[in-house]
């Protein structure tokens, strides 16, 4: 029975039941699983859990870790209430809401970050890994399917480990991943990648055979992405973001090549990268964590010559074709852990381009990625600030408008910061481009109220900005206005007020 995807004979009598493995699963226990952004994520057993809690109504409440975002296990799992601690990334309502409740306790880190925090033993002792698999080797090493995500660092560090082979995914995913481990610290060795499509570690997780509880199998894809298509506002900001990276190559500012380019997650991140097909640029390459439908679209238009990620998170239609036709991207195409992904020493040796998606910014270049109204978790940081610190170009785009132009994502003051106007090169909305770079704060803010700020918002920002700026400061602000475009919206639903226009707090 599945010889070919269990290679290691002695492993095969370790095939148990989705019910029979989530037995496994204590109430305390920490679990760390694999999954990023819907991709590669395990869904037999979790699902066991919710429904085996259920139906007994015991309490079990585990620390669930991750690559990033699970596919239908974060919701199931965040319904049944057996979540205590969440991190790294998450990227559902129902867990978003019982986070804001207060109900999960969530850690929103960099995606960079989690394994080095693990190392340290600041996140206690990780007792069980849950992994999906295409096969396993015949020396126990497990083959990944669509991310890596944090997985070989559980495998490395949970005393137990529980495998689920996925029969939905094709044998053909063999030699597609590169796994490498850094050392640990203080003695690390610098991390040898040198091009985008250098390969530095072994196709496959290692794992200590003895340490695999029992193997499930199962057969379902990962829950497919739902972007909706690009619409004229991304289709604006797409055609900016080439017009911006042509004049930075006239200007010999970037290769023709550009450099590797990062896309985040969203809608507008993937409308924004797919937009570089109508460009110019040839010979293309990609270093991301996450790989959306436009990559592929840009490999299959010949744009792109190669690309490195950590996960595939796809559309449908996109996923039946990637999958059917893996071997036409073997030798286009690396998966490698988040860590070396997202790893700073990497990205700014290779001059990444990133372009990531913003909710809200601030006049002098401020960026919130995470926290709507400053209070309530979206989707978290993700690998948004491992590239905007250290990418060579660092693009955040946002549309200008929210909630049919009742809030302006160009706003005086950022109620919650995650990339400070340090991190930020460029803002791109469907009005313009603000290039930030080599700028005051004081000229920052000329350069986003003439570029990017909606013009039904324009001159309110102008007119604070005008205010402030008489008081003084290298970057100035009224403090008793400063939030109150947020403090509005939360009263009466609208930013937008006829008295918000040089009134307000006079
Ligand atoms: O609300 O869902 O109710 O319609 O936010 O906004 O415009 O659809 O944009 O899908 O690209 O997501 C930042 C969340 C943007 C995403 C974020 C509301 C808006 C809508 C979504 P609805 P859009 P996108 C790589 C890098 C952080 C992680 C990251 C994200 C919803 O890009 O999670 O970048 N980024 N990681 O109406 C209140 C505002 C708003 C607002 C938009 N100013 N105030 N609500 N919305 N602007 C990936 C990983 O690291 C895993």
């Amino acid at each position: 029975m599945y010889e070919d995807r269990i290679r290691h004979a002695g492993l095969r009598g370790r095939v148990v039941t989705a019910e029979e493995a989530q037995a496994w699963i204590q109430n305390g226990m920490t679990v760390g699983v694999s999954g990023f952004t819907r991709a590669g994520d395990v869904k037999a057993v979790p699902k066991a859990l919710a429904a085996q809690v259920k139906k007994t109504g015991e309490v079990r409440k585990i620390n669930l870790y991750s690559g990033a975002s699970l596919g239908e296990s974060d919701p199931i799992l965040s319904e049944s209430g057996v979540i205590n601690s969440r991190l790294p990334f998450i990227a559902d309502a129902v867990t978003r809401k019982a986070i804001n409740r207060g109900d999960i306790r969530y850690m929103d880190q960099h995606l960079s970050h989690t394994v080095e925090i693990l190392r340290t033993g600041v996140l206690g002792h990780m007792d069980l890994a849950i992994i999906e698999a295409t096969a396993i080797t015949e020396n126990g090493g497990i083959i990944p399917t669509t991310a890596v995500g944090n997985s070989p660092v559980f495998v490395e560090k949970a005393d137990k480990i529980i495998i689920e082979v996925n029969l939905a995914m094709p044998l053909n995913f063999e030699g597609l991943h590169d796994i490498y481990i850094p050392q640990d610290r203080p003695s690390r060795q610098p991390i040898p990648i040198m091009n985008v499509s250098d390969r530095i570690g072994v196709p496959y997780i290692t794992c200590d055979p003895d340490k695999i509880l029992g193997i499930v199998i199962s057969n379902e894809s990962d829950s497919p992405s739902d972007l909706p298509p690009a619409d004229a506002e991304t289709e604006r900001m797409a055609g900016h973001i080439l017009e911006l990276l042509s004049h930075e190559v006239r200007r010999g500012r970037l290769p023709a090549t550009l450099g590797p380019l990062q896309s985040g997650v969203g809608q507008v991140a993937n409308a924004v990268l797919s937009g570089l097909r109508n460009g110019p640029f040839e010979g293309l390459t990609v270093y991301t964590e996450v790989a959306q439908d436009a990559v592929f679209e840009l490999m299959d238009a010949g744009k792109v010559a190669f690309a490195s990620a950590n996960s595939l998170t796809l559309s449908q239609s996109m996923q039946e074709r990637v999958l059917t036709q893996l071997d036409a991207y073997r030798d286009k195409m690396v998966l490698r852990p988040q860590e070396l992904t997202n790893h700073p020493e990497v990205i700014r040796r290779l001059g990444v381009i990133a372009i990531n998606t913003a909710l809200e910014v601030d006049v002098y270049g401020n960026v919130n990625s995470t926290h709507v109204g400053g209070t309530h978790m979206m989707n978290g940081i993700g690998g948004s600030g491992d590239f905007a610190r250290n990418a060579a170009l660092t693009i955040f785009v946002t549309k200008s408008l929210a909630k049919d132009g009742k809030i302006s994502s160009i706003i005086p003051f950022t109620p919650h910061v995650d990339h400070t106007e340090h991190d930020v090169d460029i803002i791109v909305t469907e009005q313009g481009i603000a290039d930030l770079r080599g700028l005051t704060p004081r000229e920052r803010s000329k350069e986003i109220l003439a570029h990017v700020v909606h013009p039904m918002y324009r001159e309110a920002l102008a007119d604070y900005v005008q205010r402030a700026t008489a008081r003084g400061g290298q970057t100035p602000h009224l403090l008793s206005e400063a939030l109150s475009w947020h403090t509005r919206f939360e009263q009466t639903g609208d930013m937008r007020l006829a008295e918000l226009v040089g009134t307000v707090n006079k």
